[in-house]
Order: C-alpha cells, then structure tokens, then sequence
C-alpha cells in the first residue's frame, strides 16, 4: 500500500514538471518533501530491522526485507526523478540535498518489482545466515558460536584447535556463496538503472571527490603507512616462529590462525606473545576489568560516562530500556556490534552481545561514538543526518578510545598505579597490535568487493582472489587448502550483510588526526599515547562543533573543523607510532622483513 502511495506521489511530480521547464522552487519543495517521506519509510524499516537482528526467524527476516525494499525503492524513485532538475542553478542546501539522495543508498533495487524484492530478500537472508553461524564439530550438542569462537582465538595457543575452529567458522559462509552472486547481479544492475557504472563504483562515490580520485587516496594513504605495517608484520613473525616453530615461515605470510582474531583483522589478542621482555606495562585491561567485577553495564557506563565529561548529554533513558547488551539464550540474533538510532532523532540503541574484555570495552567506545554522533546531528534535515564521510562515522567511538591511556584508567578507578614512560613501547605495541595490523585488512576487503562488482573477478575465482589480495595487502595465508566451494569473504560480517568497509581504513587514519587534534585542544604536550581528553570541555567543543555539521557540508570542511586541515593524511598516525617504528626496526635488523 505504501509503496504505491509513494510512487504515485514520484508520478505525480514527474507528470507535472515534465510539461514546463523546472524550476529551482521547485526543486526546493521537491526535496524537502522527498526528505521527509524517505525519513517515515526509513523509521519503518529501522524498526524492522531491530526486530529482526534482535530476534531472527524467518517471519522477522521477510518482514524486515518488505520494509526494507518499500524505503529502497522510494529513494530510488525520488533519486530517478531528481535528475529533472539537473542544470537549473539551484541554492546550495538543496543542490547538496539532492546530490545526497542520490548517494544516499548502499543498495539501490532494480526497477522491476520482482528483482527488487529478490534482492532485499536475500540480502536479509544473508545477514541472518551469517547471524545464525555456528560450528558444531561433534553434532549439535556441541555447536560453538562466534562468541565462543572469539574467545577460543583470544586465549588459545593450541595452533591445531585454531586450525579446526578457523576452518569450521569459515564453513558458515558456504552456503552464501549462490546468494552473493545473486545479490552482486542484483546490486549492479540497481546502481546501473541510478546511472553508476555498478555497485563498488556507486560506493566510491560518496567521498565529495571523483571516484577514481578518491582511490588514488586510498593508495596514496596506504603507502604512506605500509612501512610500518611491514616493520610489525616482520616482527611479530619472528616472535611467533619463536613460538610455534616453522608452522610460521621465516620470509613469508604468517598463518592466519595464530594472530589472535578469527580474520587476523586486529593482533591485539596474541600481545603476550610478542610483548617486549623490558618495556611491558604490565596491566591487561580484562584482567582489570574482571578483578574488579564490572559488568557489561558499568562498562556501557564508563563509555557513557567519557562523553558526558565532554559535556555531551547522557544517553536518554530508553537507551537503558531498549538496547540489546547481552545474548539471549531463547532466540537467535545478530551478534556483531551496531549503534542504531531508530526514530532518526533520539531513540538511540546499542545492539551487541557484550562480554567483559577489553576489546569488548573498546568496542563499546566504538558504538558510543555513533549514538553520540546521531544525537549530535538529529536537529538538521533528514538528508544531512549523517557523517560527514562514513569513516567519520567510524572514528568518533575510536578516537575517544584512544584516550583510554593508564592515567585514564587510574582516574577511573580500574587501574592502580600508570606504568612509567620506560614502558611506553610496550604500551605503543599493544596499540599497534590493534591499529597498525589492522590497516591492509580495512583495505582489502572492498579491493575484493569493488572488483567483483565490476566484473573483474567472476564467480568462479571469488575464493582464490580472496586470498591473493590478503596474501597481497596483509602477508597472511589462510591454515588449510582453500578451493572455490569455500566462500571466506562472507565469512567476515560486512561481507554478508552488505555493509561498505573502507570506512573502517579511513577510520584508523582518521582517528589519530582527531587525536591529535582533540589533545592539543585539551593542552596535552606529551606523547600522544599519554594523552586523554578525559573530562576537557575544550576538547569536547571541538568535537561536537564537526559533529552537528552532520553532512551538511562536504567531509573536508568538517574536517577542517576539528582537525585545522582538509585532508585525510596518515602524520598523525605515523607520528604516534614513531617511537615503535625505530624500536621495531631495531628488532628486526637482520631479518627478512616482507614476504
Ligand atoms: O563492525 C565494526 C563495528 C560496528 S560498525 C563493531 N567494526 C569493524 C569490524 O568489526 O570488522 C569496528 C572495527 C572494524
Ligand atoms: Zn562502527
């Protein structure tokens, strides 16, 4: 019924502007109503999403999609008709305004009803095949969730039971494999009917830069970290050579079950492992938190807590009453971490299956950082209700993270006495293990997508390049024979849910010149690993000043805004690393570095 409405309403426009020329007041009144028509259907979807990924059954999932494909098609529809309005001179807010509409989706349906509800339908299909993954290696007694499976990664060092617990969660993604052709079939041929030249290409556009310009900063930041990518790669290979022998080759990729995440995405886990013998800080922030019995709120709390020292307002009470913090044992649900505003002004949710780690506890920063990024930009129109790229997105819960230092934690109660600037490179291991490995990988992923949807890998060779560009980007090599029944990228999240990644790369760049930028607005003159904006209303201001642009204003304006300059650049980053970099190409002299 919906539906209908809203195309008749798209018809009725269109009819009427295409008998006279457009005008710009008219493009005005078409946007802002398209705005908040696509605002009603995208609330309704919201909600429908939440009930799924809190409670997934098939009923839940056909459900979810039918909303899903009603607010997908209308911006479609209202993005089709926009074109109308091309080439009359239109007022700033609203030529950003229909720029934005027509960047708005990551899926964009194909006309034909059929194929648009195909698509949606799978898409949700495969969220909630990937929702529901376990491995059961002796029947379904003994089934092992992602849960289980994250902390058999963090705590083992037992590189057969990683083999079998890699292999047997890679199995999960199998199934996928028919549906993903489908859905990048599908995908295309809706970003084509918007005018793109497929689905990556409509991704690539979102950056306020040509496309092909925006991958060539990609490159440009890439290489401006790899060599300290290379000179952690080389030194945590040796380590671990050390202990597991030549299961780790000297010269070339490390095996990617001995690092510590079931996608070697972050290394932060195998720390114990690789931690300088006189320079460790001492203090495991899971420890910390279990000595002192902090549950999954107090830690919800403590996040809450950091950006209301910033002078942000707390979290509204529903936060508290609709959320998601733990994993029921009666349903099944989407396990992977997401901060939601459903009603797009104040409903603000966590959905995650908290568990007392310290990744856990970064993660919740993580979370926090979107919610406190909604709020801030919920009094703008509904079409600038976003991030000013989506790695700004990305990075607020992670900047805010990084001023988790010792003297943090000893403010805060959780930790006794801050380890002394001896143990800094310890300190800065530790954070590279999480930052600096992660870099190739928030790359690789849609190098992979990108190419697939444009043709440029085909089916049949989805699983080899897979390998061939982690093999490329992050010197890893997958712990048992791949073949093309597998299907590993679907193994990984975002792959199955179809949610972009680049934004998490751009986030690790981004993060630290937020840092950088937020400590010297706190006044902070040490290392940049000592600082946190803990409690500095200086800081806070300056953040919150680029977050309620929303995306009013094109990234590199917000960017200026909060970090002094308009471009994305890896000094920040590579200057908090510094001190480690010369460390560990101390240790690394005389051995193979690459693979
Ligand atoms: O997906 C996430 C968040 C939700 S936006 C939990 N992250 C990426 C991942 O888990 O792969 C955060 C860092 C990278
Ligand atoms: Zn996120």
């Amino acid at each position: 019924m919906t539906i209908r409405l809203v195309v008749c309403l798209v018809c009725t426009v269109a009819a009427w502007g295409a008998e006279r020329k457009a005008t710009p007041e008219e493009a005005r009144k078409f946007i802002d109503d398209a705005e908040q028509k696509l605002l009603v259907l995208n609330v309704d979807s919201n909600r429908a999403d939440w009930v799924k990924s809190t409670y997934i059954t098939d009923d839940t999932e056909a459900i979810s999609a039918k909303l899903d494909e009603r607010s997908i098609a209308a911006a479609v529809e209202y993005a089709k008709q926009s074109t109308r309005f091309d080439g009359l001179k239109l007022d700033p807010v609203t030529a950003r305004k229909i720029k934005l509409l027509r960047l708005s989706l990551t899926i964009a349906t194909p006309s034909d009803p059929r194929e648009s509800e195909e698509l949606t339908r799978i898409a949700a299909g495969m969220e909630g095949t990937y929702g529901k993954g376990k491995y059961c290696p002796q029947g379904p007694q003994s089934c092992q969730d992602l849960e289980d499976l994250t902390k058999l990664f963090a705590e083992s060092r037992d590189p057969q039971k990683l083999a079998d617990a890699w292999t047997g969660w890679h199995a999960i993604a199998r199934p996928i494999r028919r549906d993903f052709v489908r859905y990048v079939e599908l995908a295309n041929k809706g970003a084509r009917q918007l005018g793109f030249p497929d689905n990556g290409a409509m991704w690539r556009s979102k950056y306020d830069m040509e496309p092909d310009a925006f991958a060539k900063e990609l490159d440009r930041l890439w290489e401006q970290v790899r060599p300290l990518y290379l000179s952690l790669h080389a030194y945590v290979r040796s380590r671990l050579r050390e202990k597991y022998g030549d299961a780790v080759p000297a010269g070339g990729p490390i095996p990617a079950h001995l690092l510590g995440n079931m996608w070697a995405q972050t290394w932060d886990n195998v720390y114990p492992l690789v931690a300088p013998p006189d320079a460790d800080p001492g203090y495991d922030v899971t420890e910390l938190l279990k000595k002192r019995n902090t549950d999954w709120k107090a830690m919800v709390k403590y996040g809450e807590s950091f950006f209301v020292s910033l002078a942000f307002d707390p979290l509204p009470q529903t936060f508290w009453e609709r959320s998601l913090f733990l994993k029921p044992r009666d349903r099944e649900v989407v396990c992977h971490a997401s901060a939601w505003d459903v009603d797009n002004l104040d409903d603000l949710r966590l959905k995650m299956c908290i568990q007392v780690t310290g990744e856990d506890f970064l993660t919740i920063h993580h979370e926090l950082g979107h919610d406190f990024y909604q709020r801030a930009y919920n009094k703008l129109p509904p079409l600038f209700r976003d991030s000013a790229n989506d790695g700004f997105h990305e990075a607020v819960g992670d900047t805010i993270a990084l001023s988790i230092t010792p003297e943090y934690l000893v403010k805060i109660g959780l930790l006794d006495r801050a380890p002394d600037p001896s143990k800094d490179i310890g300190l800065l291991l530790a954070r590279a293990l999480e930052k600096i490995a992660f870099l190739p990988f928030g790359l690789v992923i849609d190098q992979w997508r990108w190419k697939v949807f444009s043709g440029e890998i085909p089916p049949d060779r989805y699983n080899q390049t897979w390998w061939q560009l982690r093999l490329k980007y992050q010197g890893i090599a997958p712990p048992a024979g791949r073949t093309e029944s597998d299907f590993d990228p679907a193994a990984k999240y975002h792959v199955a849910a179809n949610v972009p990644y680049m934004r998490y790369f751009l986030a690790d760049i981004l993060q630290f010149q937020f840092h950088r930028a937020l400590a010297q607005a706190a006044g902070c003159t040490g290392p940049l690993n000592r600082c946190s904006i803990f409690g500095n209303r200086a800081a806070g201001a300056r953040l919150n000043g680029m977050l309620e642009m929303g995306q009013s204003r094109p990234w590199q304006e917000a960017l200026e805004k909060i970090a002094g300059t308009r471009e994305m650049d890896a000094s920040a980053i590579r200057d908090y690393f510094a001190p480690l970099q010369k460390w560990l190409d101390e240790q690394n002299r005389g051995k193979p570095v690459g693979w």
